[in-house]
């Protein structure tokens, strides 16, 4: 059972929303559920001006506080692409803005309009759409303009947010800022064409097919071609890179550097993911992806000279719903929100938005209490992991967790610096011993887990693999802080 709400804070009605709201008429109930969903510090780092911050706030990938609140969405309706990845199977979503090996149900821009009214009626925290595939959305002017102009005229609080491989991108840059398209994700895994050969095979461009070389010349000119014009254009970008490791890992410092002079808001370094049961040429090929640890380390390299490093992706599917790190998708197929009505009710979001925005504020001021007043040099990093449904608590029960957030702990400040997807351990009463074997494998490195609650045999497993379990229902940071102060600082 979840111990009952201590604070103010915790009892407040957004707090409990995050994963379950559910809408009658005019007012927001919420229920919590018995089961259980830069540096990446974004939003706060304090080179950012209010201007920023203010087109950043509800955007859950360009700001990690975001990501704690508020939920985006994908359409998938554009199938084509004009180029091969390496890491890609055209049989599955496009995997430089979603997770290798998963087919999402394409939808025309009139069912795809539809969709977004449905979703944003049920989940009021949905502040973006995404088109991100399954191909390339500019493989796909027509049906990704289209849809965006359908949404721009019926739901016009949605921010709109684009995936491009960039190839297309230079020629449609105004287009984009003329539908008031904001955000905007360019997938750039080199600045060095020759690595690019390793990279992709072939790009089809002006209707001719290029390889080798040549190919890989005309993406990296095309991606900085677009790249500037987005600047001009005062449209954020974000870049994702596809760590590959022998092949771009090292590169991709240099990667950071180019995309960061050229005007880029946000990196975002994601793994590779290969498989060989994707098919794809890296996952036939026996090329790995990175593990935590290699992929951390980059991060923290590219971080030293920025702050600006996305650490949160969960490379989502290109008909993903919800939260980061949940995925709602199911229950939003085809053949299900067709046969739903459109709630969208711009009056009540606003409501919903503004209740989010003073539980941030309460959420800020119980940080704060646990800031010290000076800062503490040279004090030791920790890792924990955190099971968490969302709004910035520790509110999980750890049987129920697919995935535990990691925190870099110190005398300082607890910061967000990852993921780790797990299988969830507790199956209505019972628990998996192999299950549970792999969890704790997957978060050996952390010095703690803080949870809701535990049951007594996975909690007496944790600590003879050496972590401290913290049971608690409050704010993460002040959670993990309290831990450091008691058991690492002392
Ligand atoms: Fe979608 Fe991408 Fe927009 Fe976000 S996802 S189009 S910027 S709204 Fe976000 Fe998903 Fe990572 Fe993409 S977590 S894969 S970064
Ligand atoms: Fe696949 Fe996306 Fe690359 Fe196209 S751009 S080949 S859809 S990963």
């Amino acid at each position: 059972m979840t111990p009952p709400p201590s604070s103010g804070l915790l009892s407040s009605p957004v707090a409990e929303a995050v994963t379950d709201i559910m809408i009658t008429k005019n007012t927001v109930t919420q229920k919590k559920s018995d089961s259980c969903g830069c540096s990446s510090n974004t939003s706060t780092a304090s080179n950012i001006s209010q201007r920023m911050l203010d087109r950043i706030s509800k955007h859950p990938c360009y700001s990690e506080e975001a990501h704690h609140h508020y939920a985006r969405m994908h359409v998938a309706v554009a199938p084509a692409c004009n180029i091969q990845c390496n890491y890609c199977n055209r049989k599955y979503d496009c995997a430089n803005e979603s997770r290798p090996g998963v087919v999402s149900e394409l939808l025309t821009p009139e069912e795809a309009a539809h969709k977004v009214l449905v979703i944003a009626g049920k989940i009021p925290q949905m502040t973006v759409l995404g088109i991100a595939g399954p191909g390339d959305p500019l493989a796909n002017p027509e049906k990704t303009f289209r849809t965006f102009e359908l949404i721009a005229d019926k739901a016009p609080d949605i921010k709109l947010c684009l995936s491009t491989n960039g190839l297309m991108l230079p020629d449609y840059v105004d287009r984009i800022k003329q539908l008031n398209v904001d955000h905007v994700t360019i997938t750039i895994n080199m600045v060095d064409p020759e690595i690019g050969t390793k990279i992709y095979p072939w790009v089809h461009y002006r209707r001719k097919r290029y390889k080798g070389l040549e190919a890989a010349r005309i993406l990296h000119e095309r991606q900085m071609e677009g790249l500037q014009a987005l600047k001009e254009a005062d449209i954020l970008c974000k870049v994702n890179s596809v760590m590959i490791p022998g092949i771009n890992d090292e590169h991709l410092v240099e990667v950071d550097q180019v995309i960061r002079e050229k005007g880029a808001f946000l990196h975002n370094i994601m793994p590779l993911i290969s498989a060989p049961e994707h098919g794809t040429h890296f996952g036939l090929t026996g090329q790995r992806g990175p593990n935590p640890k290699e992929l951390k380390k980059l991060q923290d390299e590219c971080a030293d000279s920025n702050m600006k490093m996305m650490r949160h992706c969960r490379q989502c599917r290109a008909d993903a719903v919800g939260l980061l790190g949940e995925d709602r998708s199911q229950e939003f197929t085809k053949d299900k929100f067709m046969e739903m009505d459109s709630q969208y009710d711009l009056e009540l979001r606003q409501e919903v938005h503004a209740g989010i925005e003073q539980f941030k504020e309460e959420i800020k001021l119980a940080k704060a209490k646990v800031k010290p007043s000076e800062r503490v040099k040279d004090s030791p990093k920790v890792l924990v992991a955190v099971a968490t449904k969302g709004g910035g608590i520790v509110n999980q029960h750890f049987g129920h967790a697919k995935e535990f957030q990691i925190f870099e702990v110190d005398a300082n400040e607890a910061k967000f610096v990852g993921h780790r997807k797990v299988d969830q351990y507790c199956h209505g009463g019972y628990g998996e011993d192999a299950t549970l074997e792999y969890v704790i494998k997957t978060i050996a490195d952390c010095k703690a887990v803080l949870v809701s609650k535990v049951g007594e045999c996975p909690k007496a497993e944790l600590r003879e693999a050496g972590l401290h379990v913290v049971e608690a229902y409050d704010v993460i940071e002040k959670v993990a802080r309290e831990f450091y102060d008691q058991h690492i600082q002392k």
